[in-house]
């Protein structure tokens, strides 16, 4: 078989590329390593900025994501029982949105078959090959039978743990990474959310966030340590230990019920260098990986999505190879910049277990600065909403 471009994971990232090069007249053919009820299976993430939501309207897949979405214009942050509120629209003049990753990866499955887009899952043993020679090429096999896709490219947008990024060799890639001592136990239950906006709540007992999916479906995070497992926790336990981690008045109007789905992510900061090794390229978590908290791995993913599709079109229909040249420089750039927002807010509104007395205080004076003061809100703000691309 021989396509244009392979694309090497059936996620969000493989999908909305495969679908924006097939509205181009580029062909691809996408390899999951799954089915696609594994794939839509993930509960993840939940607020895309409003380039993403541009993204998904130059696919041609974003008529229910218009109809459906929850439009928000800010986030509350609680320090102990004090809040306030972070107004994107009155500081940025945009917003973000509420839209999960489930659906939105459902919408491109369906736009991507009513188009007849080649999806291949359960494709095992991926391996790419000649990314460094003009002719490369991609093994897998299937039903116990091995297969020989050739292409022009290859986008490896196949996840933290794929093999695209392990295909580049040692001497030529560089990571970078920080891991954070706890991760987040997150609950999905169809439950009224507990406030319209978004509440990134501090508190000693460690933070918690209160997010959801609609008007009928409520997801909520706490820290918990690296130790704990999701069967330790009870739904009421969960609901105890949130109550006790949100504002009291607003733990008071918070309605639970029995958790649909319960989940542990570890918190983890990565990048690997360079996001380009020949003719493989590098998108998404395959990439890189930002701790949850500034709600940007998936949006991230998308800024590179934009970057390869339109190097990609230039490169099939000019002959002009500056953008694939420059894809992996301009993709890191706006990637250090998401990685940044995401440390830093991780820092601010978790507890540490070596954090002192000094890098407590440190941290009340930084969210009592970012209380009174306009210009800091301002740069959080705009960091959330989304940098340009
Ligand atoms: P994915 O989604 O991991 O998809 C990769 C796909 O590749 C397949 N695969 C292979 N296929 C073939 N051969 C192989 N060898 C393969 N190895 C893997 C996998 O089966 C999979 O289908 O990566 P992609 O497409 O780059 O998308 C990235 C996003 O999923 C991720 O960044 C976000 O979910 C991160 N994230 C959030 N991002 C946001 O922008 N906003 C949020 O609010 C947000 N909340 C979150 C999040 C991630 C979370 N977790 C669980 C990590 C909340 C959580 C809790
Ligand atoms: C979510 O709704 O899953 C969510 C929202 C905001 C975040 C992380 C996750 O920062």
């Amino acid at each position: 078989m021989r396509t244009q471009v392979a694309i090497i994971g059936g996620g969000p990232s493989g999908l909305l590329l495969s679908q924006l090069l097939h509205r181009s007249g580029i062909d691809t053919v996408v390899l999951e390593r799954k089915t696609r009820a594994h794939v839509l299976g993930r509960i993840r993430a939940g607020i895309l900025e409003v380039g993403f939501v541009d993204l998904m309207q130059e696919a041609g897949v974003a008529d229910r994501m218009m109809r459906e979405c929850l439009v928000h214009q800010g986030v509350i942050i609680a320090d102990g029982d004090e809040t306030f509120n972070i107004d994107f629209q009155d500081l940025t003049g945009t917003s973000v949105v509420v839209y999960g990753q489930t659906e939105l990866t459902r919408d491109l499955y369906d736009a991507r078959e009513a188009m007849d887009g080649k999806i291949i899952f359960n494709a095992e043993n991926v391996e790419i090959h000649g990314a460094e020679s003009d002719a490369p090429y991609v093994t897998y096999r299937v039903d116990g039978a091995e297969q020989r896709l050739k292409c022009d490219y290859v986008a490896g947008c196949d996840g933290f743990h794929g093999v695209s990024r392990q295909t580049i060799p040692g001497d030529v890639r560089r990571d970078f990474e920080r891991l954070y001592p706890f991760g987040w136990l997150g609950v999905l239950s169809d439950t009224p959310p507990v406030h319209d906006e978004l509440i990134y709540s501090s508190s000693k007992r460690g933070f918690s966030l209160c997010s959801m999916r609609s008007k009928n479906r409520s997801r909520y995070y706490l820290q918990v340590p690296l130790s704990d497992r999701p069967e330790d926790w009870s739904d009421a336990a969960f609901w105890q230990e949130l109550k006790r981690r949100i504002p009291g008045a607003v733990a008071e109007t918070l309605i639970t019920g029995p958790s649909i789905e319960k989940s542990i992510a570890p918190l983890r900061s990565f990048v690997s260098e360079p996001m380009r090794w020949g003719r493989l390229f590098l998108c998404g978590d395959a990439a890189h990986i930002v701790p949850p908290t500034g709600a940007k791995g998936l949006n991230t993913a998308a800024s590179d999505i934009h970057y390869l599709f339109n190097a990609l079109v230039q490169v099939f229909e000019e002959r002009d190879s500056e953008g694939i040249d420059r894809y992996s420089e301009r993709a890191l750039a706006r990637v250090w910049k998401a990685e940044r927002f995401s440390w830093w807010l991780t820092n601010l509104l978790h507890r540490f277990p070596e954090q002192d007395g000094f890098d407590q205080r440190m941290q009340r004076a930084e969210l009592a600065f970012l209380r009174e003061n306009r210009h800091a809100q301002t740069v959080m703000a705009q960091n959330y909403v989304g940098l340009p691309y």
